[in-house]
């Protein structure tokens, strides 16, 4: 049997199921080798192969996630490909059984590692680890996800800080391009290492300009990839440049391919890009936030360090279908991080991931019911409260 032909076969399929009449937003089905994902989908991030403070049994049974993200920038650093592929992949290496999507690295070697060099060739950088040098090129960068093994792999980019200049972005724009065709030589050229499909999304970029983001979405729509994404926003620009870049974006991209904003954002922002189109989303703003006492809730959105809480025996969340949420009372939880107790992390991060999950499954649901519009103008304004 040859390995072309098989993976000509079970390459992702995106099933459009419902479309909303009061807005741009849809519902779908993507099938991938390791099952299938409902969208629209929030992915939690798990960025060195691990949810931080969540065990892969609590991302199951309690957030009810269907997959999750993994870095190429953290993964390559450590525990390096060479474990990895030893390990037989990720997914065998972290027992997550269910799909992986990894970032290119396109965007951490940019906002994380120290002094930096992009080149036509790639981007030479420092580790923020031991301070070691490093070369990224496209061709490696695919070389590196097909070792990791994730279900969606993404382009190596650039993605160009808030407050671009135009000529910068433009620059930057046809270098991402060309690193693009780069990315689709070599991923074509190579076999998918453990028995199932990888797919490569290239991420649209072209900061807050709008000529140079139609032209990127042209570019990336005449590679007919399995899946499409939005790179470079909410990156310093203001909300309403943002919310107007992405409605752009989704005009101008594929409908019948699946579309994923990268690391966006709040509850509203996500609400409101469903609304344009948005399929697909990740940010580590549930966990990150949750680390630091910040709960999003049904209701709105919680400093549970507050003295406010000192007394409130109420469970976190009545309103959620994860038990951490209703078990657990507020000033239990504010207690455990008074008190720096661990199970803070994991009560608050769990708690904010099945929330995250809970108001995409919700937002499918008023989809297929045809009001989305009305329902998420009411959610917003709710979810944005500060209790
Ligand atoms: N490119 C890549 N990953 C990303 C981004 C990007 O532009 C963003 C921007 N919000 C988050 N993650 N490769």
């Amino acid at each position: 049997f040859n390995v072309v032909t098989f993976a000509a076969m079970a390459t992702l399929n995106f099933d459009l199921q419902y479309k909303d009449n009061t807005s741009n937003a849809r519902a779908g089905e993507i099938t991938t080798d390791h099952g299938k994902i409902q969208t629209p989908i929030f992915m939690p991030v798990g960025t060195i192969g691990s949810v931080k403070a969540v065990s892969q049994q609590q991302l199951k049974t309690e957030v009810q996630a269907q997959i999750i993200l993994g870095n190429t920038y953290h993964l390559y650093l450590r525990p390096g490909t060479d474990v990895l592929e030893k390990a037989g992949g990720l997914h065998q290496f972290n027992h997550w059984d269910k799909p992986i999507l990894t970032d290119s690295g396109g965007y951490q070697v940019f906002s994380l590692a120290g002094t930096r060099k992009i080149k036509e060739e790639g981007v030479t950088f420092q580790s923020h680890i031991d301070g070691s040098k490093h070369l990224f090129t496209p061709e490696r960068v695919m070389d590196i996800q097909r070792s990791i093994g994730g279900d969606i792999i993404m382009a190596f980019d650039e993605c160009p800080p808030g407050g671009s200049e135009y000529s910068y972005a433009h620059k930057s724009l046809q270098l991402t391009h060309r690193w693009l065709d780069r990315c689709l030589a070599q991923f074509n050229a190579t076999p998918d290492k453990y028995g199932y499909t990888q797919n490569l999304f290239p991420i649209v970029q072209g900061a807050t300009f709008k000529d140079l983001r139609r032209q990127s979405c042209e570019f990336i729509a005449s590679k007919d990839a399995p899946g499409n994404a939005i790179g470079g926003l909410s990156v310093g620009e203001p909300e309403p440049v943002m919310y107007e870049i992405c409605d752009w974006c989704c005009q101008h991209l594929p409908q019948e391919k699946p579309r994923y904003l990268m690391g966006v954002g709040t509850p509203w922002n996500i609400l409101e890009c469903i609304g344009m189109g948005v399929d697909m989303f990740d940010c580590v703003m549930p966990t990150r936030n949750g680390r630091n006492a910040m709960l999003f809730t049904t209701n709105g959105v919680i400093n549970i360090d507050n003295k406010k809480w000192e007394y409130d025996f109420s469970p976190i969340d009545e309103g959620l279908p994860c038990e951490m949420s209703t078990y657990y009372s507020k000033a239990y939880l504010r207690h455990l991080f008074k008190a720096q107790e661990i199970l803070a992390l994991t009560i608050a991060s769990v708690h904010n991931l099945s929330f995250y999950l809970w108001l995409v499954g919700e937002a499918r649901k008023h989809i297929i019911a045809g009001d989305y519009a009305s329902w998420k103008t009411g959610m917003v304004v709710k979810l944005k409260t500060r209790l």
